[in-house]
């Protein structure tokens, strides 16, 4: 992975050394396959391939393409997806120890379309991308050396092919059909498969394929341990009522006995004989047996700034006359989690509530790191989480037109205490109802939600992403327009399908495979059947009339929801980041490479025509990248600090979106190659437990105090009016109470009564709450736009100090110096702190941890701030 940032890499790899990784480990033998090699289906020569991988990935490797992300290569790579792909290994076979044991393969994901020949023999074909395939091997068909192969048909024919089918082409506005050589036949739809790889307004068209999962054999006992589910039934402080089911496969005529183990520690066991009335006996020789066990004084699960976020590791042994047969550890954390929808005054609440707490959600909508899944890697996926965690969030959308993540990706979640807002992967577009297809969904949601049911920080799994709000049957003007073009048969027809997918299938296996674990089935939605599907009364809110809508930045204030599940601004990528995608005649939002590296049709104008309103014209391209990542941090920032001060009535803020899958103009606080932009950093600062907001109409200011911690206490508030060389106009001190869990006015200024104060644009606000010597948190408040203020020129003195592994950067400025970002050239090392204003005289101390020498550093080290950027 060239492009891959290299602080995450280091980052992530310390962490590494010191936690394992494993939801669940069995004592089943597994062994993996080596010398994979792939063509195009009918051509001659074979090429090394790695798995788990994909197409895109093993050409690229191979030479044979050029990177898919370089400026518009993109564009040359559409005949990929339309060609069938081979791959095939060899393997000895495996020695099985007894005739008790049996031969799995195992696949954890194939991409999509495939069949599997073992020794010229089809054994197994593929239809979804998000199930895992185990297929018992018949032993009389293994040799001593075995070919396995797999044949992939190309995903959009098959797509093509599936849509002719059905007969009805459905709406999919994100699918960029045209791009990709289809003309406007959008199959993506039709297909169980990750919905981004088609082009997304943030997203490439890379539709690849290939084997994106682990995949094996594996030796198994004739009766197996197949899932280990772990749940929960009351929660007190002195104990934790809990109950393992226990999915056994396979069969026995033998007394068997299967012990429980919480962290080592035998918690429950029972013998018993498969037939006997207590095991409930399922189809394909599943056996379910129920153990209840308890444990005390359990230490809850927390979301991040709550709390800690312990796990228990959960072993079951299964015994047969006396010796164990198999073993499965499972990992998991006690948690309560309940979406509280209460009829109040305003319409009805929605929150979480976590082991009877109510939580305010605070975080991102999450998309996939790559628009290759499969190489992402063990040090990217912790970046991320860990990223997250660092910006104080609690929560993350798995948003839907995206993948049901890898294990670890949950992992991670659990043990940083991120909630995850579960969507099943559906985005954007209906989807057909024919009994094929119907079967699919089931299966994916069986499949992974048994995956992921163990892990605390599941916290809601909802149906699909935006799709009652696009049809939306309940209200004939509303809606994208789409249920317009059928007439009423057809109508009827797709919205049955919805109706089965969302109302039908997937609650009933939520409710019957997670018990415990709320369902929401759309994002956004008010509720069930009600009559619009976006109100500021009731259920979540995608808000989108800043930006998509062109409203002002300031809306952000005044719409309100109970819980904003998605509201976004796009920016650029920085310099550096741009520098890796791009060659210098590129420089230019409107060339063709980064026009190819910005999905939103109206992304730039959009970017244009805020930045207007706010900034000066920044001077140089460089500038204008940085220029718009202040523009889209301060737009977010309005936004969280709105929804935070709007607690209880909203109870939830999640902005779109964390992070991206390539190198692209989007909404992303986080870059493809992990560059926090501005916004990540002032996300960091908008999300912490105690916050000061404020809040200017006109003359007045109001100013609050945010807390999401369960005491009340008092802190002192210090309000200082400066001008922008430091010389004070007008202060105060006073002592303020911030109320538990809530947001408080702790008090207001009129502007019109500080007769120091003679214009907006030479003066601001420097906020500071604090207790004894611990600052709680500081805000500096302009009163007028960047654009209008008379800002000088900073004056900036910059010492490098070196320590042991790191450098303090100290920068001592002597007027006001505006939103100073550091920059580190090629990405040498990351900053905890950036893009930062530094008041008059100050001197703002930053900590780099690398292993660069004196001189290397000080080269590497550059700055933009605003005054620079975009002088008048
Ligand atoms: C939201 C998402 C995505 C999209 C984003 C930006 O509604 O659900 O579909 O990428 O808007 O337009």
């Amino acid at each position: 992975m060239k492009h891959i940032h290299k602080h995450y890499k280091l980052f992530a790899l310390l962490i590494l050394m010191i936690i394992g990784f494993s939801s669940s480990t069995s004592a089943q033998e597994i062994t993996y396959f080596h010398n994979w090699q792939f063509r195009q289906a009918g051509t001659i020569k074979w090429y090394d391939a790695k798995v788990p991988g994909c197409i895109h990935t093993d050409l690229l490797q191979n030479g044979l393409i050029e990177d898919p992300f370089y400026r518009t290569n993109e564009e040359l790579l559409q005949w990929i997806d339309k060609v069938n792909w081979e791959y095939k290994c060899s393997f000895r076979k495996p020695s099985t120890r007894s005739s008790d044991q049996k031969l799995l393969l195992v696949f954890e994901g194939l991409d999509t379309y495939a069949d599997v020949y073992l020794n010229g023999r089809k054994i197994h074909s593929n239809d979804n991308m998000f199930v895992k395939s185990e297929i018992l091997i018949n032993q009389e068909f293994l040799k001593d050396d075995n070919e396995l192969s797999i044949f992939f048909r190309s995903p959009v024919m098959t797509g093509l092919q599936k849509m002719q089918e059905y007969g009805l082409p459905l709406p999919a506005d994100n699918d960029q059909s045209e791009k990709g050589g289809m003309g406007p036949n959008k199959v993506s739809i039709y297909t169980r498969k990750a919905p981004y790889q088609y082009g997304w307004d943030w997203g490439p068209r890379l539709v690849t394929t290939g084997i994106w999962r682990d995949a094996y054999l594996k030796i198994v006992p004739d009766l197996k341990i197949n899932d280990v589910f772990i749940e929960q039934g009351e929660i007190t402080d002195k104990s934790a009522a809990l109950t393992a089911s226990v999915e056994l496969q396979g069969v026995s005529g033998n007394d068997l006995e299967i012990n429980i183990f919480a962290d080592g520690k035998n918690v429950a066991g029972k013998s018993l004989k498969l037939n006997s009335p207590e095991v409930l006996k399922k189809e394909n020789g599943v056996y379910l047996i129920t153990l209840p066990f308890t444990i005390s004084s359990p230490k809850l699960w927390w979301p991040n700034g709550q709390g800690e976020h312990p796990l228990y590791d959960i072993t079951v042994d299964l015994l047969s006359n006396g010796s164990s047969i198999d073993k499965k550890t499972v990992k998991t954390g006690i948690k309560k989690i309940r979406l509280i929808r209460n009829t109040d005054k305003n319409g009805e609440t929605f929150y979480f509530e976590v082991n009877g707490k109510p939580i305010f959600a605070k975080g991102a909508n999450y998309i996939p790191n790559d628009v290759f899944p499969s190489r992402v890697d063990t040090a990217k996926y912790e970046y991320i989480v860990a990223s997250a965690a660092q910006a104080n969030m609690n929560m993350l959308r798995v948003w839907g037109g995206g993948i049901y993540e890898n294990d670890l990706f949950y992992d991670l979640c659990d043990k940083y205490g991120i909630l995850v807002w579960q969507d099943f992967m559906f985005a954007c577009a209906m989807y057909p109802g024919n009994d094929d297809f119907l079967k699919e969904v089931a299966s994916e949601a069986n499949y992974n939600i048994k995956r992921l049911r163990n892990h605390p920080c599941i916290a809601l799994w909802c149906g699909n992403n935006e799709i009652e709000q696009a049809w939306a049957q309940y209200e004939e003007n509303r809606g994208w327009g789409w249920k317009q073009r059928y007439n009423s048969s057809e109508r009827a027809i797709i919205w049955k399908a919805y109706d089965t997918v969302f109302h039908v299938i997937l609650p009933q296996k939520v409710r019957e495979l997670a018990p415990g674990i709320p369902y929401w089935h759309s994002s956004p939605s008010a509720g069930m059947g009600k009559l619009s599907s976006h109100t500021n009364t009731s259920g979540d809110m995608h808000y989108w009339g800043v930006w998509h809508g062109n409203e002002p930045i300031e809306s952000y204030k005044n719409y309100r929801a109970r819980f904003m599940s998605e509201y976004g601004f796009q920016s650029f990528p920085e310099y550096e980041s741009v520098k890796n995608y791009t060659k210098p005649e590129d420089w230019d939002i409107y060339s063709p490479v980064m026009l190819a590296h910005q999905r939103s049709m109206i992304g730039n104008k959009r970017i244009n025509d805020y930045l207007a309103e706010w900034y000066n014209q920044p001077q140089s391209f460089e500038d204008f990248l940085y220029v718009s990542q202040l523009l889209q941090a301060e737009a977010i920032k309005t936004a969280i600090h709105a929804h935070r001060t709007d607690r209880p009535y909203c109870m939830g803020t999640l902005y779109w979106q964390l992070n991206d899958c390539w190198p692209v103009a989007s909404w992303s606080g986080i870059d493809y190659y992990g560059r926090w932009k501005a916004l990540h950093y002032f996300a960091k600062e908008a999300f912490k437990n105690q916050i000061i907001t404020v809040d200017q109409t006109n003359e007045k200011i109001n100013i609050y105090g945010i807390s999401d911690i369960d005491k009340t206490s008092e802190a002192s508030l210090r309000i200082n009016l400066m001008d922008f060389n430091g010389a004070t106009l007008w202060n105060r001190i006073m002592t303020v109470k911030l109320n538990a869990n809530s947001a408080t006015l702790l008090t207001s200024i009129d502007l019109k009564k500080l007769p120091a104060l003679q214009h907006k644009t030479d003066a601001l606000i420097s906020l500071s709450l604090f207790r004894g010597d611990k600052i709680i948190d500081t805000e500096i408040h302009y009163l007028d736009k960047p654009k209008n203020l008379k800002l000088p020129f900073p004056g900036l003195s910059v010492h490098i100090r070196q320590k042991p592994g790191k450098f303090d950067i100290e920068i001592t400025s002597k007027s006001l110096c505006k939103n100073l970002m550091l920059i580190s050239e090629g990405n040498a090392y990351a900053f905890p702190d950036n893009f930062f204003d530094i008041l008059p005289g100050e001197t703002k101390v930053v900590t780099v941890t690398t292993d660069l020498s004196y001189d290397e550093f000080e080269k590497k080290l550059s700055y933009i701030h605003l005054q620079q950027a975009c002088t008048h």
